[in-house]
């Protein structure tokens, strides 16, 4: 018996029940087939729920009120926190902190231990599969400090080239800053390798998790990185929530970011001094609600399992790239299916990555298409935009079998319009 036996299966078809808009009918009551997780997710009604309950019973500023009602809400926003430390595996909550996103937690990683940390001398190494949010911060850093950027290739199947990956990293790295499974190609990185190597050599790791966190387990302890973000909404937590990561002896040596109420231990007029971890980085009233709203999507998404998530979109994702390969003029980006997560972007020959979107659109079938705020990894491949499939827990077989019928329908349509 191999180790997947033992992972137990989960059933799209039952879990949709949890998802209320997975009920809607759209465009001429056609019924919704969401395949655009990877911008966004849906949420379950417990998550909702658990809004509704905030927001009708226990709703106070955090960390301020001695009254009963800020108890309650502060009990529930450090919980949250308590619950992401759990999933991640960390050795303390404090090293949990909440963001607005992962596109926020780079930045405040860039403007903190960036501004403070990195010289004109010095490099950081990026690939060129990272998304703009884990590409501009470090440009802005690099304009600051005068720094250099390094971006290693992607080899011709979509895998990064470790080989360049190698040359590029040297003693004057002081940040590797790399995505842990792309928006656009799948392709799943080979992280302990990776941080491994950096280390040996100084540097740091930065992890952008935002596209794997929420499909397949992560142990912060075992993993090593430096930094990990990730974002809240695309894991069936709210909008507007998210995190960094990163061990306490490096927030200890960060400088805050932004200053105001909270951050602060002590505040004279001629001077501050900053609040123990992790209220050093949560200046202003914090996003708590949606804090709570996490931890409710992540008891949902452990209720579900890891494992089981990752297998059912490994299973999902071996189908559309069989099924899609029967249909002429497709080309699918990445890796083979078996090194990649659940992310199946394609073009198709002929067809505008928009045009194939709207075409899908008319058959109730969600999915991006654009650059996927990717623009130099498109460049690398020679295309201006892809259309992009991503599944989640509640996609069913049926769901590729209607993209593939309104793929069929685009290069009919296409074909007409010659
Ligand atoms: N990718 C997509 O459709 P925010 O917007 O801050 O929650 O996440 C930014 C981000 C960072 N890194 C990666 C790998 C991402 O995929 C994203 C968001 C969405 O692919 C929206 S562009």
């Amino acid at each position: 018996m191999s180790a997947l036996d033992t992972v137990p299966k989960l059933d799209p078809h039952a879990l949709r029940n949890d998802f209320p808009i997975l009920n809607s009918r759209i465009r001429a009551d056609k019924p919704l087939v969401y395949l655009d997780n990877a911008a966004s997710t849906q949420r379950p009604r417990k998550v909702i729920q658990t809004l509704v309950d905030v927001y009708e019973n226990y709703y106070a500023n955090v960390h301020r009120g001695v009254h009963w009602l800020s108890d309650q809400s502060t009990d529930r926003y450090e919980n949250a926190r308590e619950k992401v430390q759990n999933f991640i595996h960390a050795a303390h909550s404090h090293e949990v902190i909440f963001t607005m996103g992962t596109t926020a937690a780079i930045n405040l990683v860039a403007r903190t231990w960036g501004d403070q940390e990195i010289h004109a001398c010095d490099e950081i190494v990026l690939t060129v599969m990272e998304h703009h949010s884990n590409i501009v911060p470090w440009q802005q850093l690099a304009e600051r400090r005068g720094c250099k950027l390094r971006f290693a290739d992607i080899r011709d199947d979509g895998q990064l080239d470790m080989e360049e990956f190698d040359r590029l990293i040297n003693e004057k790295t002081r940040l590797v800053a790399i995505v842990d499974v792309s928006n656009v190609l799948g392709t799943s990185n080979p992280l302990p390798q990776i941080i491994k190597k950096a280390h040996t050599l100084g540097a740091l790791v930065l992890v952008d998790a935002a596209q794997s966190i929420p499909h397949s387990p992560l142990d912060m302890q075992q993993l090593g990185a430096d930094f990990l973000v990730f974002s809240g909404h695309k894991m069936m937590g709210p909008s507007g929530i998210g995190v960094l990561y990163a061990r306490e002896q490096i927030l200890e040596n960060m400088p805050p970011f932004f200053g105001g109420g909270s951050m602060i231990r002590r505040v004279k007029l001629d001077g501050f001094e900053t609040a123990e971890l992790p209220a050093k980085f949560e200046a202003g009233t914090p996003p708590i609600v949606s804090a709570i709203g996490l931890g409710a999507a992540i008891d949902y998404l452990e209720e579900i399992g890891l494992r089981s998530i990752q297998e059912h979109e490994r299973r999902l994702t071996k189908r559309t790239h069989l099924l899609l390969s029967q249909v002429s003029g497709v080309r699918i980006l990445g890796p083979a299916p078996e090194k990649k997560a659940g992310i199946v972007s394609f073009v198709l020959e002929g067809v505008h990555a928009h045009d194939v979107a709207q075409i899908c659109d008319r058959h109730g079938v969600a999915i991006r298409a654009g650059h996927h705020c990717a623009m130099p990894l498109h460049k690398r491949l020679k295309i201006s935009a892809s259309s992009r499939a991503s599944f989640y827990v509640y996609n069913t077989d049926e769901d590729i079998d209607k993209l593939v019928e309104a793929l069929i329908d685009a290069k009919q349509i296409i074909r007409r319009g010659k």
